[in-house]
């Protein structure tokens, strides 16, 4: 088994961004050698931070599906495409955010957003609920360029098909757009890193895959055990051509601990 999981409205709560709903589950994971693959909009220089505080060891995947972050004692196969960086292996998937802001500015006059890299981090935070540091390590993205969509979603479908001509992909989160090169993508990256877990063990996995909002669709679609996260703030999004998925009665952290703990129950863990 192996987990991938969301985190803003899924591990971590939509408002307050605690996980302690879930600390009794995330320790269980841990003690039963389970991986719990992150993945997440949210930046490098983020995760670098939550990790410590979910004493999280396991490879993660940043701003929606660009990059992996392998840590090298992961003992997981590697591959020429992957590029060193201090403790990590680290896998990219799509083009660097500078193409992207350019690209974001050329199209300010056309349609109401505003661009995160017009934001200070207290408006951030304030936007958010994120506190100001967290704020700050969220500004420092690679890859992806989130906007406030002021707009009409009329509009939105508009500049989707302008983005697309740009070899751009438009993925809504859970408060903000995000511009990004249209090769990334969550299931995308999932897909990669599961071959390395299933290089390692030389046998197939079996994979959970738990999310909340439009950005976790692929992935969820994708898994063995596809799990929608309720949200106290919007509908649980359609996976499209799935029958089967699980849709948590709890939200947020403790919808992510019903469905692993009933995973590891009827999988025979405890
Ligand atoms: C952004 O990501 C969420 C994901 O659903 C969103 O689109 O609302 C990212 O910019 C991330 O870096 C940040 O931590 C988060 C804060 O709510 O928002
Ligand atoms: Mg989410
Ligand atoms: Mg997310």
């Amino acid at each position: 088994l192996i987990v991938f999981t969301d985190l803003d409205g899924t591990l971590l709560d939509h408002f307050d961004y605690s996980f302690t709903a879930a600390s009794t589950t995330l320790t269980s994971l841990k003690t039963l050698g389970i991986p719990c693959i992150i993945n997440t909009s949210k930046t490098y220089s983020e995760l670098l931070s939550l990790r410590q505080e979910l004493r999280h060891r396991d490879p993660f995947i940043i701003e929606n599906g660009a990059a992996i972050y392998i840590p090298k004692s992961a003992d997981l196969i590697l591959s020429s495409d992957m590029e060193s960086k201090g403790d990590y292996w680290v896998k990219a998937f799509g083009p660097k955010r500078k193409t992207l802001v350019d690209l974001a500015l050329a199209f300010a006059e056309r349609f109401d957003f505003i661009s995160y890299s017009d934001l200070s981090p207290e408006q951030l935070a304030e936007f958010t609920g994120l506190d100001c540091a967290s704020a700050s390590l969220s500004l420092r993205r690679e890859f992806t360029e989130p906007l406030i969509w002021k707009d009409s979603n009329l509009a939105l479908e508009t500049f989707k098909t302008d983005m697309a001509k740009h070899g751009v992909k438009v993925q809504k989160g859970g408060r903000f757009v995000h511009l990004m090169g249209q090769d990334c993508d969550k299931a995308v990256a999932m897909a990669w890193l599961n071959e390395k877990y299933q290089e390692k063990y030389d046998a197939p996995t079996k994979i959970i895959a738990l999310g909340d909002g439009e950005n976790d669709v692929e992935m969820i679609r994708h898994a063995d055990i596809p799990v929608v996260v309720r949200s106290p703030v919007h509908i649980p999004p359609e996976i499209p051509k799935r029958t089967d998925v699980w849709i948590t009665e709890s939200y947020g952290p403790a919808g992510w601990s019903e469905a692993i703990d009933k995973v590891l129950s009827i999988e025979g863990y405890v």
